[in-house]
């Protein structure tokens, strides 16, 4: 198995084990700690988004929407490039540590924070968005605070249910 991903200063480490490989952002932690929750067999790579690398004809080709991460499985025969989709596949390839709790209400309450978090909040502070803002004269770092604060707002009611 193997995953693209984003790769930072913060985070560089890299992971080799028997069955494939992943590249990595720090702020991709919810594949990462899904991986390492599960204990699941995988090879990280990383992609340096601030190099621009997720630009590259050789990444394009594999992750044509210039993102991470991409996680290649089922020994080469499966492509996944949205970290949902790759956590449902995760949970259900690897149900032992289930990453949902068993209580329905429990698991809505879960995706509904996912949702907020993957449709709310990442697509507007996104590194392409961050840099469109400035190149149209705006301050990167305040339009980041402003939606990842509001952003996060819309979680306060879930956290602790
Ligand atoms: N909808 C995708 C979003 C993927 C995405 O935007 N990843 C960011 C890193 S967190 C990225 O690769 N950004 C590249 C860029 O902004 O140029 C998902 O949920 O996985």
């Amino acid at each position: 198995m193997k995953v693209s991903s984003y790769y930072t200063r913060t985070f560089v480490h890299r992971v080799l084990r028997e069955c494939g490989s992943v590249f990595l952002h720090p702020s991709l932690t919810c594949c990462r700690h899904a991986l390492l929750f599960k204990g699941i067999p995988v090879k990280y790579e990383y992609v340096n988004l601030l190099k621009n690398c997720q630009h590259e004809s050789q990444y394009v080709a594999l992750n044509p929407s210039h993102t991470v991460p991409t996680l290649i499985a089922e020994n080469g025969t499966l492509k996944l490039t949205q970290s949902i989709p790759i956590l449902e596949y995760l949970e259900e390839k690897y149900p032992d540590k289930p990453l949902l709790p068993k209580d329905l209400g429990q698991r809505a309450i879960v995706r509904n924070l996912v949702s907020i978090l993957a449709s709310d909040v990442q697509p507007v502070s996104n590194l392409k968005v961050l840099l469109k803002v400035e190149k149209l004269g705006g301050s990167r770092a305040e339009w980041a605070k402003e939606t990842i604060q509001s952003g996060l707002e819309g979680t306060h009611d879930f956290w602790g249910c």
